[in-house]
């Protein structure tokens, strides 16, 4: 899944995407490196980040997505927990709902996904960390209550991923933590999306300050391990580096230099 951010202030990325036509290069760049899925949003959710009404969000990305989804050759996603952007968002052609509370924030947006027959990402997702809790049984409870609000909506199982939300509501021993306890989470039965792109838990791997756009080889890293562990899915920045990387997971994996 390669992230488009059509924000002027998302974390790694803010501000270079959010004209129009810059959006739709990156857009084009990620799907010829192999991007599966192009994850659109219109709000930036880094910590601290400044809330966005659902017009100026759906302002920012509808043009992308109108452009976009009839023509580029792979599945659009919305990052978002609103319904009324979801809405708008699948009319204009988006087919996936990717929603940090697991939609758990907006009473409405799993209807609105059942509706359109869309998939869903549901990331897990707290108001704050507590260091005091076990994260994996923290997960499992949080994704009971998104599988039973899918479920009551008429979301259909296969159309569910789970993400364990590496960078939210989280401290950083959890959120790696979460990694390594992966299996436990794809073991749920649903297929996991890993989304370590850039993030800052990696960022105090480093031996000093990083800027986001400096996390590549981490975030390689991270995301090689996930995929290992059994994620089917991971949210990156950096597409073609993630490709050449994760081509050796499924070359080791298939005891093959064949490509499949
Ligand atoms: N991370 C971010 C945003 N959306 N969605 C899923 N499913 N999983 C994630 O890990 C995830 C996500 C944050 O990263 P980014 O989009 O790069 O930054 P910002 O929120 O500042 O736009």
């Amino acid at each position: 899944m390669g992230v488009l951010n059509v924000t002027p202030d998302s974390f790694s990325d803010g501000g270079r995407f959010d004209a129009l036509p810059a959006a739709l290069a990156q857009a084009r760049r990620m799907v010829s490196e192999g991007a599966d899925i192009l994850d659109i949003g219109g709000e930036s959710t880094r910590p601290g980040h400044a809330p966005v009404p659902a017009e100026q969000e759906q302002a920012r990305i509808l043009p992308a997505i109108r452009a976009l989804a009839p023509a580029i050759g792979v599945p659009v996603s919305v990052d978002t927990w609103k319904a009324a952007t979801a809405e708008a968002a699948l009319r204009a052609g988006g087919r996936i709902v990717n929603d940090i509370w697991g939609l758990q924030r907006d009473p409405d947006i799993a209807s609105v996904a059942a509706a359109h027959g869309a998939g869903v990402v549901a990331m897990h997702n707290r108001e704050s960390a507590d260091a005091s809790l076990d994260i994996l049984d923290e997960m499992k409870r949080f994704f009971e209550r998104t599988l039973a609000i899918a479920r009551r909506a008429g979301i259909p199982d296969g159309h569910v991923m789970l993400d364990p939300g590496i960078g939210f509501g989280k401290t950083p021993d959890q959120q790696l933590d979460a990694l390594r306890r992966l299996p436990d989470l794809c073991a749920l039965g649903f297929p996991v999306l890993v989304g370590a792109s850039r993030k800052s838990v990696l960022g105090r791997l480093a031996p000093r300050e990083t800027r986001p756009d400096e996390r590549l080889i981490p975030s390689i890293a991270a995301h090689v391990i996930a995929a290992q562990l059994g994620a089917a899915a991971v949210r990156v920045h950096d597409v073609a580096a993630h490709r050449e990387a994760l081509r050796v997971v499924e070359a080791v994996r298939a005891g093959s230099v064949a490509r499949p």
